[in-house]
């Protein structure tokens, strides 16, 4: 039969740049390439795309994933053979020629982060080219990217949380002193210090006094407008992967520790130096309650696909808090979210034609919606 055809989308301005080619490395060699042909779509650091010939085999390395020598365009040059082919149905419609009959995509995987500071805007690019697309939408995307709005999505929808007091450099500005009575009033000390924006893990601190909160302050509103503090809660840390659309499955359970034997806050947040266990040695009641409050997390924020969903499970009661969502979590075949499937039973390469499958079945669903003025009732 025909093969799918899986344009994959990585590189871009993001401070995950390498990650993101790991990425796309690690899913083109785990294709089945007698059902999938694969073609690539590099975004530079500068925030050019390139795109590549089909790939019916995969590279063994990753300086080809460069696209070196590839045309450079701009994100709406590079997929306008797409929008082109997509069109050919269109002006099949309407009694015209297309334009030009380019190579249609019948999915993309979007491994990186936004290239314009804020999520969901590849993700906007494919819907209005009418592509199927892997993983969360416009809206879960931009959500997920969004620590504050993510934490008054879950507080709407009765999810536990833990203490945290939020604002935006012109009301820190402003009244920088009832903010911080707020903070210290209700979140106290130890607290950590974090821009509201996902994308990277800079930006963050701990701080143990007034002077060192003002300091993390001000730094972290160098990465965003916007700036979120949590209470330090002493903490074990959970995850689990989450797999569907509207009604998605919950992985086996698994728990991140520090590799020093102190929670150590530098090992975990700034050399990145952690350990993966899987499954998480919880009791089993406590990883079913994490499943679900998983599903209801992912459901919360109109997730679809996938999401790594992070908890903290407080020490001295052993009380579950939500953390994070993650649409876009660590993919590659040695990363919690796919560890932990496999640990499901679900291996790397069932789960990319998971996803695909996915991915078509929501596109399908949407199809169904109608645009514009129906009849009155
Ligand atoms: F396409 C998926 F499946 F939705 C998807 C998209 C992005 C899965 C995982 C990711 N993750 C990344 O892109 C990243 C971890 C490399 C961030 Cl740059």
């Amino acid at each position: 039969g025909k093969k799918v055809r899986v344009g994959l989308v990585y590189g871009g301005r993001s401070g995950e740049h390498e990650v993101s080619l790991q990425t796309a490395l690690a899913v083109m060699k785990a294709f089945d390439y007698s059902r999938y042909e694969i073609i690539p779509f590099y975004i530079t650091k500068e925030g050019k795309w390139r795109a590549g010939q089909t790939l019916l085999a995969p590279p063994d390395e990753l300086e080809p994933l460069r696209l070196v020598g590839a045309q450079a365009a701009s994100g709406t040059e590079a997929l306008m053979p797409v929008f082109n082919a997509l069109s050919a149905e269109t002006a099949a419609a309407l009694d015209t020629a297309p334009a030009e009959a380019g190579p249609a995509l019948d999915v993309v995987f979007p491994l990186l982060h936004g290239t314009f500071g804020e999520d969901g805007t590849i993700q906007g690019l494919l819907e209005m080219a009418g592509i199927p697309y892997v993983g969360a939408g416009v809206l879960a995307s931009a959500v997920g990217m969004d620590k504050i709005t993510m934490k008054k999505i879950f507080a709407q929808d009765g999810l536990p949380q833990c203490v945290y007091r939020y604002f935006n450099r012109t009301q820190w500005e402003k009244d920088h002193g009832f903010f911080i009575m707020e903070i210290e009033v209700a979140l106290g000390y130890p607290c950590f210090i974090k821009p509201a924006n996902l994308g990277s893990s800079v930006g963050i601190s701990k701080a143990r006094n007034r002077e060192e909160l003002i300091t993390a302050i001000n730094y972290a509103l160098r990465f965003d407008r916007k700036v979120i503090v949590e209470e330090f809660v002493d903490a074990r840390e959970i995850e689990v992967s989450v797999l569907g659309n509207d009604e998605p499955r919950a992985s086996v359970v698994g728990e991140i520790t520090s590799s020093s034997e102190f929670y150590d806050y530098k090992a975990k947040y700034v050399d990145g130096k952690s350990m993966m266990h899987i499954p998480a040695n919880i009791p089993a009641e406590t990883a079913e309650a994490v499943r679900e409050m998983a599903i209801r997390a992912f459901l919360s924020i109109d997730g679809s696909g996938l999401a790594r969903a992070d908890f903290f499970l407080r020490k001295s009661d052993g009380k579950l808090f939500i953390n994070e969502v993650n649409t876009m979590p660590g993919f590659t075949p040695y990363s919690m979210y796919p560890l932990m499937w496999k640990e499901s039973g679900v291996s790397y390469t069932d789960l990319l034609d998971t996803l695909i499958g996915l991915a078509l079945a929501r596109h399908t669903e949407k199809q169904r919606i109608e645009y514009g003025g129906g009849d009155p009732v």
